[in-house]
């Protein structure tokens, strides 16, 4: 039987395991990239593990998150960065070079081989045919310690592309048509590989949008093949050798499939405030808009800019829409500018942004109170933008630029004949803000600013836990809302006892001091949550924090990928409620205890928790490998530092 394109990269990198959906298995990697808002710390932890130069092929560190720089706070943690790149033996993406995912793309992503990012949209190199997947950043300190990834053989789904896509219709609208089918949560556990006739018409830029978004299921990763496409735009790059052919077997078998006709779409919008909240553009035109934004890892190409600048010539933006533009790479902006592209985007009145994430993790442009936002991001979380009240719709660039030139949501159909972009032979290729690591690791000293504190330790799990409910929440609970980004909290985040003030401060104010309290009391913490519980960012801010506020477990009806491995590294349980319908029986503080943890957790037992008042005892389900179980008993990774190798764990 043949394999998929997904199981020969898993089976090229397996270093232990099974490849059957749902059982561990552990992966080599051959590449890691960090971004700022999550680097810093997973290279502090990489620091913690004493070994002196990466063990991967390559690792590339970029800043593309925090450049707003309204305090010296993000500017000490770029310095700590540049000098811990090249003292450890990584590439150095400088601030101003562009959007990791982006950058990486272009610059070094490799068909065929695994990548590791600290980033939940590391997916977006599943347009070159690369097993790229999100992870926490202690995941990635252990990838360059040297150590294979673990994580839970997904299933592989087959999405099957049929046709042609329509006039003005783009790749931003396949995945919004997949967000409206399969919703948030349909891709836990799962990979989706794309296949099909429509494939081969698709851009590298147009398959990066649907990998990047595909993170937007909760995938594990998704990916094209890897073909006479991806030659081309390697060769255009200056990397022609890196190709390498990655397609299915002609018999290979997936576990599920989804066939999606192309010409059957039409223009998309995710309305707020959620990204499978999808509906036909045509079903919301006429509402009137405040903001439009073009740029993030989801949209910022070289062929998106050439879209929105061909749609803009001659043409002014609506003068009640406030519209800005963030190129997602150095070599994106430098190309626009040659080709003369810029500069009817400027005259049309475009604000000008950085190349960076900027306002996709609100980095500044918050829209008015009340705003209509519409973005070619790929999330549209509430309060994300940094206005609690904006209603930010996802969109294709497409919809964007008309509805910007119109003052109201448009579908682009109304405009007339489309412009096509002819991709580049070859690219503006100067890597001068890559800078490589040092030929002499002595000679480099690394500072770390004031902002930069030291790591919180886990403790081992007592025999029995004594705990307080802090906080009931519903379904897809954000990692947003549990350790929210923006321009105020985001320089905080190589300073966790500061960020810890502002876990659930979207949605409970209070959570911090409250938990703080009850530590103090000697007790821990518990979180109940929904389903999809973590769902959204990498980042493992949002574990680290509440351990460092004594949570100890959360107990939801189901967990994000992601978010689940974060908490497991740093020492809190994830249970699933063995009957669904206890979730009710949980009120905030309400005191709980786990009566045989540490026994039930390394028998591989259901696990045993007591309402205290209420007199009711109930089961949870501890879905985790023996390995992780003994992780978390242990008080995540961090507690076993200096007992053992990284590779041991
Ligand atoms: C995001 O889009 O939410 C981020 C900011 O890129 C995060 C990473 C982070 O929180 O630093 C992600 O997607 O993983
Ligand atoms: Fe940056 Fe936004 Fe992409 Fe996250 S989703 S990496 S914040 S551009």
């Amino acid at each position: 039987m043949g394999l998929n394109a997904a199981q020969k990269i898993i089976k090229a990198h397996l270093a232990g395991g099974a490849m059957t959906p749902g059982s561990e298995i552990a992966l080599k990697v051959d590449q890691t990239l960090t971004q700022d808002a999550t680097g810093t710390v997973a290279y502090l932890e990489f620091e913690s593990m004493g070994i002196s130069r990466v063990k991967t092929a390559l690792s590339v560190s970029y800043v593309d998150h925090n450049t707003l720089q309204t305090g010296f706070e993000n500017a000490d943690d770029h310095a700590f960065l540049q000098q811990f790149a090249a003292k450890y033996g990584i590439y150095f993406s400088r601030p101003g070079n562009g959007i990791c995912h982006q950058v990486h793309l272009e610059r070094f992503g490799v068909p065929g081989q695994v990548l590791l990012g600290s980033d939940s949209h590391t997916p977006t190199g599943g347009g070159l045919g690369m097993l790229a997947i999100g992870v926490g950043g202690l995941d990635i300190a252990l990838a360059m310690a040297g150590s294979p990834f673990n994580l839970s053989m997904p299933s592989i789904v087959k999405v099957e592309l049929k046709g042609r896509l329509r006039p003005w219709v783009s790749a931003k609208d396949i995945i919004l048509e997949l967000l409206r089918r399969l919703t948030v949560k349909g891709g836990v556990g799962k990979v989706f590989e794309y296949c099909g006739a429509g494939v081969a018409r698709l851009s590298i830029p147009e398959r990066a949008t649907i990998t990047n978004m595909g993170a937007e299921l909760g995938a594990t990763t998704s990916l094209f093949p890897s073909d006479e496409v991806t030659r081309k735009f390697l060769q255009a790059q200056g990397r022609g050798k890196a190709w390498k052919k990655v397609v299915a077997d002609v018999d290979a078998r997936y576990d599920e499939e989804v066939v999606i006709d192309l010409a059957s779409l039409e223009p998309m919008v995710a309305r707020p405030h959620m990204p499978d909240n999808v509906v036909p553009v045509k079903s919301v035109a006429g509402k009137k808009v405040n903001q439009v934004l073009i740029g993030s890892c989801t949209n910022s190409s070289y062929k998106d800019l050439m879209t929105v600048a061909g749609m803009l010539r001659n043409r002014k933006i609506h003068p009640e829409v406030s519209f800005g533009i963030a190129p997602g790479s150095r070599q994106v902006l430098e190309m626009i500018s040659k080709t003369g592209a810029l500069t009817a985007i400027v005259k049309a009145g475009a604000r000008i942004l950085e190349v960076a994430c900027g306002p996709c993790i609100g980095m500044g442009q918050a829209p008015c109170t009340g705003g209509v936002s519409l973005r070619t991001f790929n999330r549209n979380f509430e309060g994300r933008s940094g206005t609690p009240s904006g209603q930010v719709y996802l969109v294709s660039p497409e919809v964007a630029t008309a509805s910007a030139i119109k003052g109201v949501i448009t579908d682009p159909r109304a405009l007339g004949r489309p412009v096509a972009v002819k991709m580049p032979a070859r690219y503006v290729l100067d890597d001068s803000m890559i800078i490589p690591p040092a030929k002499d690791p002595r000679k480099v000293t690394v500072v770390k600013g004031p902002n930069i504190a030291s790591l919180p330790v886990g403790e081992p799990l007592g025999a029995a836990l004594q705990a307080e409910v802090l906080i009931r929440l519903g379904d897809n609970v954000t990692t947003d809302q549990i350790s929210p980004a923006g321009a105020k909290v985001l320089p905080l985040r190589s300073n966790v006892p500061k960020l810890a003030e502002f876990v659930f401060s979207p949605v409970d104010p209070g959570f911090a001091k409250r938990a703080a309290a009850v530590k103090e009391k000697g007790m821990r913490g518990v979180i109940v949550g929904g389903k999809n519980y973590g769902q959204g960012s990498s980042r493992e801010h949002a574990a680290l924090c509440p351990m460092y506020l004594g949570v100890r477990a959360v107990l939801a009806v189901s967990f994000a990928r992601i978010h689940k491995a974060n908490l497991v590294n740093f020492g809190i349980l994830p249970l699933v409620f063995e009957q669904p319908a206890d979730y009710e029986k949980f009120e905030q503080g309400g005191a709980v205890t786990f009566p045989r943890i540490a026994a039930e957790l390394a028998a591989g037992d259901l696990v045993t928790v007591d309402i205290v008042d209420k007199r009711y005892s109930c089961k949870a389900r501890c879905e985790l490998s023996p390995r992780e179980r003994k992780i978390v008993a242990a008080g995540g990774i961090l507690a076993f530092a200096g007992k053992c190798h990284p590779r041991d764990l």
